[in-house]
């Protein structure tokens, strides 16, 4: 008897483990498997310094979660220290753009490159988070496009670390006097120290490469309140495109996720490697798979202190009932 409620105590400790996720870059246990795997080499370097410093960039693998009211998101690998840009879209509610257009105006003019570029069918984003690095600090923007239809003064929110190859960082407000859509802010961690995961080229990854992508811990997490994202309800589904390229929005490498069938060389702005100024020739349809992995939004998992006095409720059950015999 009094080994069983041992061992569903010693059950609610592991629960309690599980489920915490901390916004440091890291993997955390609670993500569970990948929901999205890279499935090329990358063209746009492979990165070598173990500091984080190093050239190259990828995706090797992504995870996401839904719990405490908040969406996490983390994608493992690199991002070069030359202002090239790790994108996520978000599709979390109805409506959006399965085709970007050119607005709202943010990132300096640089958002309107993606317009005309179209996502999988179905895939209507609503959300973009932008992160890159040239100078010391991380830095991570945050726009609700609002289905494209902001004209003026929508440079989103902003937020940067404080430098090296491991920082983290809050996002609220742009620093403009723009007033945030965000209710809390957004966080994100860059650990930016992979050396291993896929190596440079075009080739598709084998079946160990593809392990050896999944195998990598670090690289650009995020989070942001479900309630800024449209309250995707429980039991609805969020989707991520997950997309690299170069600073100004106008040449995509072939490091993508969902991933591309490979072999697959960088996408550039005409969807196989050329150069056209903007990304208005890259239809993922014409690609195999989906480009976009799928969070889905579960009920609450309890609160690491709810389970700890749930433990403590039980095991105070299991002393009244030893007293009482
Ligand atoms: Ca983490
Ligand atoms: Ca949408
Ligand atoms: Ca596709």
């Amino acid at each position: 008897m009094r080994k069983f409620f041992v061992a569903a105590i010693a059950g609610l400790m592991v629960s309690q483990a599980a489920a915490s996720i901390t916004v440091d870059g890291t993997v955390d246990a609670s993500y569970g498997s990948p929901l999205a795997v890279q499935t090329v080499q990358t063209q746009f370097g492979d990165a070598t310094d173990p500091a984080g410093f190093g050239n190259g960039g990828e995706l090797d693998a992504a995870y996401g979660k839904v719990w405490n009211g908040r969406l996490y998101v983390m994608v493992t690998g690199n991002v070069e220290k030359n202002f090239n840009k790790l994108h996520l879209f978000i599709d979390s509610k109805a409506g959006g753009e399965n085709v970007l257009s050119g607005l709202p105006n943010y990132d300096g003019g640089r958002s309107q490159n993606f317009g005309g570029l179209g996502f999988d069918t179905g895939f209507e984003a609503d959300y973009h988070v932008f992160g890159r690095w040239g100078g010391g600090n991380f830095e991570v923007d945050v726009v609700d496009r609002a289905g494209g239809t902001c004209t003026t003064n929508c440079g989103g929110d902003f937020g940067q670390g404080a430098g090296g190859g491991i920082q983290s960082g809050s996002i609220l407000g742009n620093g403009g006097g723009t007033t945030s859509f965000l209710s809390t802010p957004a966080t994100f961690g860059f650990n930016n120290t992979n050396i291993a995961g896929v190596t440079g080229g075009t080739n598709a990854l084998s079946v160990a490469e593809q392990a050896a992508a999944a195998a990598v811990t670090t690289g650009f997490e995020f989070s942001i309140a479900l309630a800024d994202i449209g309250n995707p309800a429980i039991g609805s589904t969020i989707l991520v495109h997950a997309a690299y390229g170069n600073g100004d929005n106008n040449y995509h490498s072939n490091q993508i996720l969902g991933g591309l069938p490979g072999p697959q060389g960088n996408l550039g702005g005409n969807g196989s490697g050329g150069f056209t100024g903007n990304l208005a020739g890259i239809n993922f349809n014409q690609y195999g798979g989906s480009q976009y992995f799928r969070i889905p939004v579960q009920a609450e998992i309890p609160e690491p202190a709810t389970l700890v006095m749930a433990g403590l409720a039980v095991a105070g059950l299991v002393g009244l009932r030893r007293r009482a015999k």
